[in-house]
């Protein structure tokens, strides 16, 4: 008897090591030895390449998961957010007379560049600029945390259980909206590009105002930008760079996240051997599903970064490149592909302009009058850039 028990007691165990513990824990599924892996190879070989440019193991930042900061980071985090939101813009009103405050600076210039910086060879450097402005103008603000990533894989079986939906922090869902417009599925079309490209959206559970957590009376201004293939552009403002003071909504879509935001296809990313490959992958296995799970502001290609959500979500892009980097840090750092527009779809206000790769030294633009290459925006510890992922 008793050693039939101990059998029981060990093939209990034996199932738990092997298998993945179901979901719906509040820890949520934990992260596969394969993935751990490939992320202690790039943390050793990202400790390895510190001591250049001032980038030192006693300066460098540590971007940790949201669910893994303490209450007093979160709340530091979020005051911080809020501070920007209350600093007047510094964006030419001439360009944006919607914007209102140091968010919209940031939104302003996503819209502007949108179709120049998604599908295309200055993705990831864009992106990794874009974000590490934020974590700087978050110290304006008194923050001297660095910025946190959503780690989807670990809840993507019940992504609200994670941390950053909690009523405490970002919040859920979207009250539900029964209009197809809030609340879909819908087509939407990208103003532009010469071709008509129109993407299919899905139907959330939700559409309407966020509800609960500390932006629920949150205001943004400028977007949406997505049109309803139906709608006129008669308003003039094709971008939404006009005032359109509203509340902040999602529309969570489960089906984005179970299934897709998962530790195997994350591990796939980071195992790409190319970064054709690699880019691919990220954004029709990861990229595209993180938005969808949030929907409306948070899925708009051109004025998601009004979600402030947006910031955590990129961070673990930028994490899984920098995965994906650090397994051989001189083969890939700079390795690079892609159109210099949206898909190599020739822009509608430089039509005759053929598709082109993207190089190195192509000028991307930030706002601001901060003009970088390509190349200035790929390491991780140089060109002004100091940090990690734990
Ligand atoms: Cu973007």
């Amino acid at each position: 008897m008793r050693s039939s028990t101990l059998i029981c007691a060990l093939a209990s165990l034996a199932a738990h090591s092997v298998l993945a513990v179901p979901f719906s824990n509040s820890s949520g599924i934990p992260k596969p030895a394969d993935f751990s892996k490939l992320e202690g190879k790039y943390r050793a070989n990202i400790r390895a390449a510190l001591g250049t440019e001032g980038c030192t193991a006693e300066t460098v930042r540590v971007r940790k998961s949201w669910d893994n900061l303490n209450n007093a980071e979160r709340t530091a985090y979020i005051s911080a957010v809020k501070c920007l939101a209350a600093k007047p813009t510094t964006v030419d009103k001439s360009l944006a007379p919607g914007a209102v405050n140091r968010l919209d600076d940031f939104t302003y210039i996503h819209i502007n560049q949108t179709n120049l910086i998604h599908l295309s060879g200055s993705f990831l450097s864009w992106h990794r600029i874009f974000i590490y402005r934020m974590e700087e103008a978050l110290r304006d603000c008194g923050y001297n945390g660095a910025l946190p990533y959503w780690d989807q894989a670990r809840f993507s079986s019940t992504p609200l259980k994670s941390t950053v939906f909690s009523p405490a922090w970002f919040g859920g869902d979207g009250v539900y909206d029964p209009s197809t417009e809030g609340h879909g599925p819908y087509n939407i079309q990208i103003p532009g590009l010469v071709a008509n490209i129109t993407i299919p959206r899905p139907a959330g559970h939700g559409g309407g105002c966020i509800a609960d957590g500390q932006f629920a009376n949150f205001s943004v201004s400028l977007g949406p930008t997505e049109q309803l293939p139906s709608a006129e552009v008669a308003s003039g403002d094709k971008y939404g760079y006009h005032a359109n003071p509203r509340c902040l909504k999602r529309n969570i879509d489960l089906p984005s996240s179970v299934g897709k935001l998962t530790w195997a296809n994350a591990t796939l990313i980071i195992s790409s051997p190319d970064i054709a490959t690699f880019r691919n992958r990220m954004d029709n296995l990861w990229h595209q599903n993180a938005h969808g799970f949030l929907g409306k502001d948070g899925m708009d290609l051109f004025t998601s970064p009004n979600d402030p959500v947006f910031y955590l979500l990129h961070a673990q892009i930028d994490r899984l490149w920098a995965l994906w980097q650090g397994q051989d840090l001189a083969a890939r750092t700079f390795a690079t592909d892609g159109y210099r527009t949206f898909e190599g779809i020739p822009l509608d206000t430089a039509p005759g302009v053929p598709p082109a790769n993207a190089t190195l030294e192509d000028v991307m633009d930030l706002g601001g009058g901060y003009r970088p290459t390509i190349r200035d925006g790929m390491a991780m510890t140089a060109d002004g850039r100091c940090y990690v992922y734990e």
